[in-house]
């Protein structure tokens, strides 16, 4: 594990960040904040994920200081202090020793000694580079450290003349996936490959949703997975036409359709999955008849995902076989284009098809470069998740449509030669999904 951190993935991304950002530079990186979810109780500690990209390192009161070409050491953690008393509650720390051994700083310091040490690094450096607005109360901290070091600027010659925003390189960086990166999405897509077949098998009239949500909870955790890496959306009938159902309190019928929106995370790296199946039966004439619509939609926009593509082709090109599919339907009138342009299609599908994915389910990275939709390149990873929705309460679709809600959503990866569908294995193919379901 220790060597791992040491000489793993991390001491290479440290390289590249600290070549981007240029000698006469330094950064300062804070973990994340604690988070309470009700008067003293905390939610379990998740590590910031630029913090976790560089280090490695989950601990609370935490800050890696890199400084290209320093004397003193470029690869700097501040760190909490070991603590016998502290650590029977709370649990073992690295401290400065392990943040040292264990974890590749050439230097270590507690956390308070923040105010006597970053000093040092910021009379060195013309440009400064800090997340503002990450964690505050390391903000008030830094910020005075810096105020004062610029303010001696006119005097030496020397310290910070600006404050730049790290994430743009970082996030640059996280964009694009290495291969560990992507082994630990393989094994998280793995897990929950497994989740949504569990849900498949088990769903039948009667049960409430959150049984489901146990069953796909259960899938996860016994497998080693964190837990959800989102909210599980486990949607039944009506409740699918509400895109962030989370509640997951109706009881089901049988014959239904569920939506299910559940992937979980896996040391650090979330997937994202969506299926919609028949809960205990087979499809329906028209259940089937929407769901082809929908996965034709899918199939069409994961076979526009390549390197050269437009991160914004996968959406139109599912968009097109939608609005023709909600006119087949009799859900829209009108011509496809006109449909398209006007944007009346947005009743029936009112989201994008696409996002990144990887650390972060709504990963970071841009979508545009230059006010224009980015270039897809190998090893990006995007999600392909096309859906149609008819709410119950819609007086102009067909009676038998309304309260329906079906997505299928995929994570793709853009290779060399076009893509490869890291969750192919879950069922999608009304066969393969009839065969869980209606056994
Ligand atoms: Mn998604």
């Amino acid at each position: 594990m220790s060597e791992d951190r040491n000489g793993g993935p991390y001491r290479a991304r440290r390289r590249r960040f600290m070549d981007a950002i240029g000698a006469g530079a330094s950064a300062l990186i804070p973990s994340a904040p604690p988070a309470f979810r009700s008067g003293d109780v905390e939610f379990i500690y998740r590590q910031d994920n630029d913090f976790y990209y560089l280090t490695g390192f989950e601990e609370p009161e935490s800050l890696a200081l890199l400084s290209p070409g320093h004397p003193d050491g470029e690869f700097v953690m501040f760190v909490r202090p070991r603590d016998k008393d502290r650590e029977t509650w709370t649990g073992r720390r690295a401290g400065v020793e392990g943040a040292m051994l264990e974890y590749g700083a050439d230097k270590a310091y507690t956390f308070d000694e923040l105010e006597k040490i970053l000093p040092r690094y910021l009379e060195r450096s013309e440009r400064f580079h800090y997340p503002i607005g990450r964690n505050e109360a390391i903000d008030a901290r830094v910020m005075k450290l810096v105020q004062w070091s610029s303010a001696m600027r006119p005097r030496t010659g020397a310290g910070p003349y600006a404050i730049f925003d790290p994430r743009e390189i970082l996030h640059e960086a996280r964009v694009r996936k290495e291969p560990d990166e992507l082994e630990l999405m393989r094994r998280a897509i793995a897990i929950s490959n497994q989740a949504h077949q569990r849900a498949m098998r088990t769903a039948r009239g009667g049960m409430h949703e959150w049984q489901i949500e146990a069953e796909v909870d259960y899938a996860f955790r016994s497998q080693g997975a964190a837990g959800p890496s989102y909210p599980s959306i486990i949607a039944s009938g009506p409740n699918a036409a509400i895109l962030h159902h989370i509640q997951n309190r109706r009881q089901m019928r049988a014959g239904e359709l569920l939506l299910i929106d559940a992937g979980c995370e896996y040391a650090f790296y979330a997937s994202d999955v969506t299926r919609t199946f028949p809960i205990g039966a087979r499809f329906t004439a028209l259940q089937k008849e929407l769901y082809e619509i929908v996965l034709a939609a899918q199939l069409k926009a994961i076979e526009q995902v390549r390197p050269g593509a437009r991160f914004d082709d996968p959406h139109d090109a599912a968009l097109r076989v939608l609005v023709e599919g909600m006119r087949t339907l009799g859900l829209i009138n009108g011509e496809t284009d006109e449909i398209i342009a006007n944007g009346s299609y947005r009743r029936y599908y009112m989201h994008r098809t696409s996002h990144w994915l990887g650390m972060d389910v709504h990963d970071v990275g841009l979508y545009r470069l230059g006010g224009e939709s980015r270039r897809l390149e190998p090893s990006m990873v995007l999600t392909v998740e096309p859906g149609i929705y008819i709410d119950a309460d819609n007086d102009e679709a067909p009676e038998a449509m309304r309260g329906v809600g079906i997505r299928i959503e995929d994570d793709v990866l853009v290779t060399s030669e076009g893509c490869e569908v890291m969750t192919a294995a879950i069922p999608k193919q009304v066969a393969e999904i009839e065969a869980l379901t209606a056994a």
